[in-house]
């Protein structure tokens, strides 16, 4: 068989272009939450390949997905991962441990749902008192499973202001059904939407008439077009949206309108237009800080390193916004944007996680006590809130933070580490080859669960800068909990 030939993108100047928000772990399917003055952020997990158990898998194209994940961030340019909050290893009446599918959480008094594909065994619920978990399946089996096929993933639900929630979903049509208010059972049927004049009808009564089993079939006539999978429900000024994921492949993002929370559906038009730049995606929307925003996905930080395909994505944003009407102006494609405006400066005089960052590639994170977010018969069952560590420290490789608000004058850094062996961190301001602020050496601590707290003086840190901590002489294994600036 020939050889594929490959080629990756050179590294663009991070002060130019809109790059894909996390580093650490290859992302998918942003679902936003905003949780008091904080976005959180759940994306599905494409497995890398040291975390695929079968070695004759890990270097094939498909799906190798097994946990979700949990993201945050105040100021919409530096994030703060939270690691997996949950895996299959959940719903213990899955049939497969690969799956792991686009989920979405709700609040709703005080609880937090997280809707999950149990991808072939319809769609589960868990439930968790905070949005880091641990999260618990209340119900032992799925919340809705149509048996006859493979049509349920991508849950997204919304409660009205007059209490009634929704759940729609799937692929490559998309059904809705009304949530009871303990937001773990339905009401009544299934609906299913004709894409030909845009109406919600029962699924007993419309399956049979709508061309149901032809995937991402489109007509220029019909109400709504290009539906492939991914639908983002939710209601803004009144009016009722449905983003999804245009017919496949490329995927683009797309939307229809409503007055109604169950249709009649009517195409808006893109969102963002398909680019052959990308190939799936998958639509996340939230109003956050006075601002609106929309999360999907590419494989632009794979491109980094290879053109070859591989379901190894990563979960870019940009700022939306709303014509008078209601309607929603297209954006370029995520590369073709200024990186996202910063909210506010990052106060470095508080301790800062090692995994809050802006960019990091190459690093790596895990939740401390649990090496492996990886295989599910390694995983422990949903942990909740836990501190989080940076490893796999190689030469040449830094973390970048955006926008940190030095003020008058920093005179002492520090940084809490672990370590087997040893590395130099420079501290630097503007770029990964900017003017010196510092530098720490980071040397044995006697175990990697010893930390330590390694401090340098700081000279012409002030006003407001992107701070790089670039990492070099790197001999042995180093872990970094956390850092500070006095
Ligand atoms: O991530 C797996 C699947 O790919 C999702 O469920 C779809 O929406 C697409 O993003």
């Amino acid at each position: 068989m020939a050889q594929q030939q490959d080629h990756k993108d050179p590294m663009p100047d991070l002060n130019k272009v809109n790059m894909p928000l996390f580093q650490t772990k290859y992302t998918a399917d942003p679902s936003p939450i905003v949780v008091g003055d904080t976005l959180f952020l759940f994306t599905s997990h494409d497995a890398s390949p040291e975390d695929i158990p079968d070695e004759n898998e890990k270097n094939s194209a498909g799906f190798f997905m097994y946990d979700w994940l949990l993201w945050s961030t105040t100021d919409m340019a530096n994030w703060t991962e939270h690691g997996a909050v949950c895996s299959l290893k959940e719903f213990e009446w899955r049939s497969r441990d690969n799956g792991a599918w686009a989920i979405q959480t709700v609040e709703r008094n005080g609880k937090y749902y997280l809707y999950a594909p149990l991808h072939g065994h319809g769609i589960g619920v868990l439930v968790a008192d905070s949005p880091y978990g641990p999260f618990k399946d209340p119900l032992g089996k799925p919340l809705v499973w149509q048996k006859e096929h493979w049509d349920d993933i991508d849950p997204s639900v919304f409660v009205d202001d007059d209490g009634q929630a929704y759940m729609y979903w799937g692929n490559p049509h998309v059904y809705c059904i009304k949530l009871n208010e303990d937001m773990i059972s339905t009401s009544g049927d299934i609906f299913v939407l004709n894409p030909a004049d845009g109406v919600m009808r029962p699924v007993k009564e419309e399956g049979a008439k709508i061309n149901l089993r032809i995937p991402g079939s489109q007509k220029a006539n019909w109400k709504v077009k290009n539906y492939q999978e991914g639908p983002w429900f939710y209601k803004r000024n009144g009016k009722y949206y449905l983003a999804y994921a245009t017919t496949c492949c490329p995927e683009a993002l797309g939307y229809a309108m409503s007055d109604k929370p169950m249709g009649p559906w009517e195409w808006k038009g893109y969102i963002m237009r398909p680019t052959e730049r990308d190939r799936g995606n998958h639509p996340g929307i939230c109003d956050y800080k006075g601002r609106s925003y929309i999360f999907g996905q590419d494989y632009d930080l794979m491109h980094l390193d290879s053109y070859i395909h591989h379901e190894r994505r990563s979960v870019s944003a940009s700022e939306i916004n709303y014509l008078v009407d209601g309607t929603i102006p297209e954006i370029p494609y995520w590369l073709d944007e200024k990186p996202m405006q910063q909210l506010h400066w990052l106060n470095p005089y508080q301790r800062v996680e090692a995994e809050t960052m802006a960019w990091g590639k190459g690093l790596k994170s895990a939740k401390m006590g649990i090496p492996n977010t990886g295989v599910i018969k390694d995983m422990p069952a949903s942990t909740g809130k836990r501190n989080m560590y940076i490893y796999d420290i190689d030469n040449g490789e830094y973390i970048r933070l955006r926008g940190v608000d030095f003020g008058a004058g920093a005179k002492q850094f520090s940084i809490a580490a672990s370590a087997t062996g040893s590395c130099t961190v420079t501290l630097r301001l503007d770029s990964e080859n900017g003017p010196v602020i510092g530098t720490v050496k980071i040397g044995v601590t006697g175990s990697l669960d010893t930390y330590k707290s390694f401090a340098t003086k700081i000279k012409g840190a002030n006003s407001v800068h992107d701070f790089y901590l670039c990492f070099g002489d790197v001999n042995g294994e180093v872990h970094l909990d956390y850092w500070i600036f006095k």
